[in-house]
This record gives C-alpha cells, structure tokens and sequence, in this order.
C-alpha cells in the first residue's frame, strides 16, 4: 500500500532540510489549509446555496464582486489574522494593506493572497483557485509594519502556491525545496501527497492566450503569440484557453506549455495586462521556476521586478522553459 503523507508531514520532513520550515510556519501553512477547506465546502456546493450571483458591489480592481469572492477573502483574513504568525497581509480584494488587530499576536510572516481568482467561472463550474505568496517580514519586530514588508521582489519569497477547486481539490506549494502537489481526501479531510517533486517538461504542447485581444497587441506581442500557431513549428501547440488562470496554469504545470497575458493597448490606465503581480505573477512564477520552468513580463524575470505598488500589474508569459525562451528571444529581437 502507497505511504499516506499529509501536508504537515511533508513539511516536518523538509523541516530537517529547510530551517525556514519552523513550527511557526507549519502553523501559518495549516491555518491556510483550513481556510482552503471551507472554501472548497462552498465552491463545491455553490450551486446549490444562494450564493452564487453578484452582491452588486464593485472591488478594488473595479470588478463586480462575486459573492464567493467575498465569503472566501474573508475566511482568510478571518483565520490568518487570529494565527499570531503574520504581521501584515494583502488581498486581491482589498484595497490596502491588512494590518492584524491588536487583539491577536504579530509574527514575523507576511501572506498576500487571491482569495478566489477566477471566481467570474463559478457559476458555470469551472475550476477556480486560491493563490497565496509568503514573505518573511523586513521590518523590526512589533506593530509598526509598513508597505516595504509588502513590497518585495518575489525572489524573497519564502513560500508560494496555490489550491484549486476543481474535479478534486489540490493545494500546490513550494518552499524553495521543489513543487509538491497535495489532493484533499474529502472522506478523511486531509490532504495527502499525490504529486511529489512535480516538474514542468521543458518544452510544451499548449498555449494559453485570450485570441480576442489581437487587436490590442503590438507587432511583438502578435509575433510571440503567432510562433505558437505556426504549422511550420516542430511540434505544433493546441490552444487551451480556459479563463482561470489558476486551471490554466496547473494543467501547463503538469502537461507542459505556456500561459500569456500580454500588455493590451486598450486602456492606457493598465498598459501592464490584468494579471497582478504580487499576487498572481510572483507565487506562480515561484512553482514554476522550482518545477523548472521559466516566468516574465516578455523581457524580466517576474522574480527579479521590484514592486512599485501593491496592485501592480504586469504582463505573464509563464511555463515550459524552452518556450518562455522562445518568447524573450522574439521581444529582444524587437528592441
Ligand atoms: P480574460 C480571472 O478574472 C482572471 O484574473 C484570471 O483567472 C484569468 O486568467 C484572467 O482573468 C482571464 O482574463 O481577460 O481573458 O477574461
């Protein structure tokens, strides 16, 4: 019979090679856990409560806010404020930083999170995702946290990942010690490790792109994007284009290809794309690069860009390392 690992086993067993994995950040990562439980209750049950539907009101990325959005933003901030292991958070869905009440213990840990990122799919059922990037604090100890505890390249962080409510739930982490897929066992409400050591194949099969938007690309952008759709390409890419970045990415995580959100020309407010960086791009550029696979905004490692402000956006070509290669080799070419 397989050996059953739990998430919390497997971080006792990287403890012994990670001293960052300390009781502490165990305890930070079983909070989340949690959380990511009762989310997943209500995504899988979303249409059969009234919650699914719009609250009408509108977020600070000026989206309308989905009711499962809101309900899973604040589970989180509701459990990871009361774990007395961060000292600040950030959320997709908030505006500003979220300081932790001064009822419940500061840590040395800082969690920036997309509560439910592609939550517009829900009511059609497609599989959706939590996203979550973990940094160490820079400030000193004690209350005063500020933005530069936030605002940190995404090298420094020390953990990312993501979960996804889709035919089974799965949580995908790193700790700087490889990629390591976990699938929740509803009937002993675990999750159990069922994807060890994933590893992105170097070169890929398919391309994920939103096609509507060729009008808004420049000449390089279309190039890039046309390098996928050419016959004469040795291995010629199927487009799957689901509109959930975290489904999108996790089947390119496994079958190998590569994800793109260019910069559009539409809106001269968001010439970065849509995608946000610290807490989209960064996390997932961290899975992929420890799976061996590459991330950038067509010219800088995601990893390597200095956040300016909390929501910044940015332009994502992430996945198969041959083909990330293939579209900085088609943006240097440009300049
Ligand atoms: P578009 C969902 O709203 C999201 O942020 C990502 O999950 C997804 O990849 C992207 O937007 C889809 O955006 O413009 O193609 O609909």
């Amino acid at each position: 019979m397989q050996r059953i690992t739990t998430v919390t086993e497997h971080l006792l067993f990287l403890q012994k090679e990670s001293p960052m994995a300390t009781g502490r950040f165990t305890h930070l990562l079983n909070e989340l856990i949690l959380a990511a439980k009762i989310i997943s209750r209500e995504v899988n049950k979303a249409g059969l409560v009234d919650i699914l539907g719009f609250t009408g009101e509108i977020n600070v990325q000026g989206e309308e806010v989905v009711k499962l959005d809101e309900f899973a933003n604040r589970i989180l901030i509701h459990r990871m404020e009361r774990a007395g292991v961060l000292c600040a958070m950030a959320s997709e869905e908030n505006a500003d930083l979220i300081e932790i009440p001064p009822a419940f213990p500061s840590g040395d840990y800082v969690l920036i999170f997309d509560p439910l990122d592609g939550s517009s799919n829900v009511d059609s059922n497609v599989s959706i995702g939590t996203i979550f990037s973990i940094y160490r604090r820079k400030s000193p100890p004690g209350r005063n946290v500020n933005l530069g505890d936030l605002l940190q390249k995404g090298a420094e962080q020390v953990a990312a990942g993501y979960f996804i409510y889709g035919s089974s739930t799965m949580m995908v982490y790193t700790t700087g010690h490889g990629v390591h897929g976990f699938t929740l066992d509803p009937s002993v409400g675990e999750f159990l490790l069922s994807h060890p050591a994933i590893k992105i194949p170097p070169a890929g099969k398919f391309y994920s792109v939103n096609e509507s938007y060729w009008p808004y690309w420049d000449e390089t952008t279309r190039k890039a994007v046309s390098y996928f759709k050419n016959p004469e390409n040795k291995s010629p890419y199927n487009l799957r284009y689901i509109g959930s970045l975290v489904a999108d990415f996790h089947r390119n995580l496994l079958a190998g290809g590569i994800f793109m959100y260019p910069a559009d020309l539409r809106d001269p407010k968001k010439p970065s794309g849509k995608l946000r960086l610290m807490c989209e791009a960064a996390p997932l550029a961290m899975v992929v690069e420890q799976a061996g696979g590459m991330a950038t905004d067509g010219k800088r490692r995601i990893l390597d860009i200095d956040p300016q402000e909390l929501h910044q956006r940015v332009p994502l070509f992430i996945g198969s390392k041959k083909d990330v290669e293939k579209v900085m080799e088609i943006y240097k070419a440009a300049k």
